[in-house]
């Protein structure tokens, strides 16, 4: 037998273990040992049931991700599932922690299924490019219904055990030991007489209405993304075959899913999140501080956002504003937040009054003497962030985290301003803070390790996605940003409309077209950090001077009512912006160039080889540790479409040679901004590429 999985024999119950940590994945030795454990048990006439249990912190957590795309291995996991199915004694398995896309098709082929209250279970394999192929499409529908199988499996959320208890996925919560409360019902169903109980014997009832709307939908609401409708048709195919029939179908639809690029991105962006958890001289076991409590300085949006963070994890904050007005708005600002949750039903009112309830109003910086952590979210100039600093210099106890929230100021210019710059990291939330799941964790010249350890662990707690940066103007992200955002603008003087920009760049992908976005933050800062970049300039990096006539004309974008966009009465629906034209005749008459019509191939590839030269830049400065934290950062804090892995991935499946030619050619035509990063020339010499780094 093999190791990580046991058998144990309690009287007439065989207790099969599964014990493959870190999460109990599905690998080759566990499909294989919980094939043979069955059949052992199959075979022993004093075995008259089989209970199923897992070690460690959680029940299976689904196949093993890192065996797809490699070449298949029998026993295959449609195979045990089935096995398990067909035995001839009963089963019942406890589930604890997750049990997720293979885990819970094993569990959903168990006879009978107890949980923890605590446990979760779901079928997330659409999150990684993939359906549920080991009978999940085929079974779920069978016990719980076509409407909430698809909302499970289209969604790939888990729900929570009273949850699935109520849709009948479970048979009942237990407590106490996992293998105790396994036997105690396996023991229960023998004195009841009770057996086998086949979920793919269950008929499904079909709704074609149902599954046409939810078609729809799916059709509308993930545009470019593939594995979604094929989830529909496999749920679909279980309503009108047998079960047999359905299972084939499924597997073919897996297999398509499965040969398609963009499992092969969502499995690296799955894994890029994993990996920047770890930083290169940073062991695991760096002690870390503890933050029972923390304070956010400045109530404005971002503060608001960064204090909800920390509110929504059950961790009380501290909110520092200048005086009762400010804080008032700032209050005010929180609560309407919640609302907009309590309203949409994805929060309960009681829910919210305990959030609320943990935003503290303060004015006076002696109320921050004893929290463990305190975010600066305040204007971003120096000299402001000069007084914050100081302040907190003098008020926090030893051994406080300080932390800015600045996007681009240079962070080891605000540790100096303290006499503690070891205790100084960098905390950049993206907005709005509270949704936005990126946190560059910016670890300056002085940063202690431990300090760094800290803030990884907190960003995990507040549910972010942490990634190590360096300190350099914009940190990674903006400062790619800052080269495509300016393509943009290139593009416009050169002959392209704001619409046709973002909509190529949407039909790429991205969640927005980046002048919406300009436009959303407002173009007073656009033009705040272009002025502060002038002077650094290099020889030939000429800049487009749009910007500078709508800021000069009053256009801010949405706050002014029209950027690049017109927004009518308060409208956030863009609009042309009939001033635009005539300013964009000047600024290409400015550059003497004729306006021209401009492809929307040309704007993809001017925009999107922008950030990939940008980031070969950033990996050969250090700035950022690895290719795979930069398409991290951009799938979950610029709207990079997750299918395409991130922008350095994607450059990778498009062939770095063919992305390096294109930006010799831009070179030649648009000049110094497109000088070849000299990382992605060495990595075309050599023929490698940013995932081999
Ligand atoms: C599937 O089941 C297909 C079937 O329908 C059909 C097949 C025919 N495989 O996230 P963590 C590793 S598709 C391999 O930090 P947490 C992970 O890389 C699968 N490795 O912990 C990390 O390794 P390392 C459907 C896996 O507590 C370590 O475990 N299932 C897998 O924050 C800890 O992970 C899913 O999509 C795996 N399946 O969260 C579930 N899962 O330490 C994917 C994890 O070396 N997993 N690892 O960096 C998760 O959602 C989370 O990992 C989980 C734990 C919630 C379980």
């Amino acid at each position: 037998m093999s190791e990580v999985v046991q058998v144990e024999r309690h009287g007439d119950v065989a207790l099969i273990k599964v014990d493959n940590p870190p999460v109990n994945a599905l690998g080759l030795a566990v499909r294989a040992g919980l094939l043979r454990a069955l059949r052992e048990a199959e075979a022993d006439a004093a075995v008259r049931a089989v209970v199923l249990v897992c070690a460690g912190r959680t029940f299976m957590a689904g196949a093993d991700i890192k065996e797809f795309g490699k070449p298949p291995r029998a026993p295959s996991l449609p195979e045990v599932v089935e096995a398990i199915e067909a035995s001839a004694k009963p089963s019942v398995t406890v589930i604890h922690g997750t049990a997720l896309g293979g885990g819970l098709e094993v569990a959903l082929a168990c006879h009978y299924r107890i949980a923890r209250a605590d446990a979760q279970v779901g079928l997330p394999e659409v999150k990684i490019g993939l359906l549920p192929g080991a009978g999940g499409t085929q079974r779920l529908p069978r016990l719980v219904g076509v409407g909430r199988a698809l909302d499970m499996i289209v969604s790939g959320n888990p729900v929570k055990a009273p949850q699935a208890l109520e849709y009948g996925i479970l048979d009942a919560i237990v407590e106490g030991d996992l293998a105790e409360a396994g036997l105690a019902y396996a023991r229960r169903l023998l004195d009841e007489g009770r057996g086998p109980r086949r979920t793919g014997e269950r008929q499904v009832e079909g709704d074609a209405a149902l599954i046409a709307a939810r078609h729809a939908e799916v059709q509308k609401r993930m545009p470019g993304l593939f594995s979604p409708l094929h989830c529909v048709a496999a749920v679909e195919a279980a309503t009108r075959l047998p079960l047999a029939e359905g299972l084939k179908r499924e597997r073919e639809l897996f297999q398509e899913c499965l040969a398609s690029p963009q499992r092969a991105a969502l499995i690296h962006a799955f894994f890029a999140e994993r990996e920047a958890a770890k930083i290169a001289g940073l062991p695991a076991d760096t002690p870390v501080r503890e933050v029972r409590t923390a304070a956010v300085i400045g109530g404005g949006t971002m503060g608001v956002g960064i204090a909800l963070c920390f509110a929504n994890v059950g961790i009380p904050v501290k909110l520092l504003e200048v005086d009762d007005a400010a804080l008032d708005r700032a209050l005010q600002r929180a609560r309407a937040t919640c609302q907009a949750s309590v309203e949409r039903g994805s929060l309960t009112a009681e829910a919210m009054e305990k959030r609320l309830g943990l935003i503290q109003g303060v004015l006076d910086y002696a109320a921050l003497a004893e929290v463990d952590l305190v975010i600066e979210a305040v204007f971003e100039s120096l000299d402001v962030k000069r007084q914050v600093f100081e302040r907190l210099d003098a008020v926090c106890k030893p051994g406080a985290i300080l932390a800015s929230n600045t996007s681009s100021l240079d962070l080891d210019a605000i540790a100096a301003f303290t006499r503690r710059p070891q205790d100084v990291v960098g905390l950049h939330f993206f907005s709005p803070a509270n949704v936005m799941r990126l946190l560059e964790v910016v670890r300056g010249r002085e940063t202690s390790a431990e300090v760094l350890a800290s803030a990884m662990q907190l960003g995990k707690r507040l549910k972010k996605v942490a990634v190590a940066v360096g300190v350099c103007d914009g940190f990674v992200g903006n400062r790619m940003i800052f080269q495509y955002g300016r393509q943009a603008e290139f593009l416009l003087e050169e002959g392209a409309s704001p619409a046709q920009v973002d909509s190529a760049l949407r039909d790429f992908g991205m969640a927005m077209g980046p002048l919406a976005v300009r436009d959303l933050s407002g173009l007073d800062i656009s033009h705040a950090i272009r002025e502060r970049q002038r002077p650094g300039l290099k020889p030939g990096q000429t800049l487009p001077t749009v910007l500078d006539h709508l800021y000069a004309a009053g256009m801010l974008g949405q706050k002014s009512g029209a950027g690049f966009y017109l927004y009518p009465q308060g409208s956030r629906t863009p609009q042309d912006n009939p001033a635009l034209p005539a300013m964009l005749e000047q600024a290409a008459a400015a550059r003497g160039i004729a306006r021209q019509p401009v492809s929307a191939e040309h704007i993809v590839e001017r925009c999107i080889f922008a950030l990939v030269n940008e980031a070969a830049r950033i990996l050969d400065e250090g700035i950022a540790q690895r290719a795979s934290d930069i398409d991290l950062i951009f799938l979950n804090g610029y709207g990079f479409p997750a299918w395409r892995g991130g922008p350095l991935f994607h450059a990778d499946s498009l062939g770095l040679d063919q992305v390096l030619q294109r930006i010799r050619e831009f070179h030649q035509r648009f000049g110094a901004w497109w000088e070849p990063a000299p990382l992605l020339e060495r990595l075309v010499a050599e023929g490698r590429r940013f995932a081999d780094l």
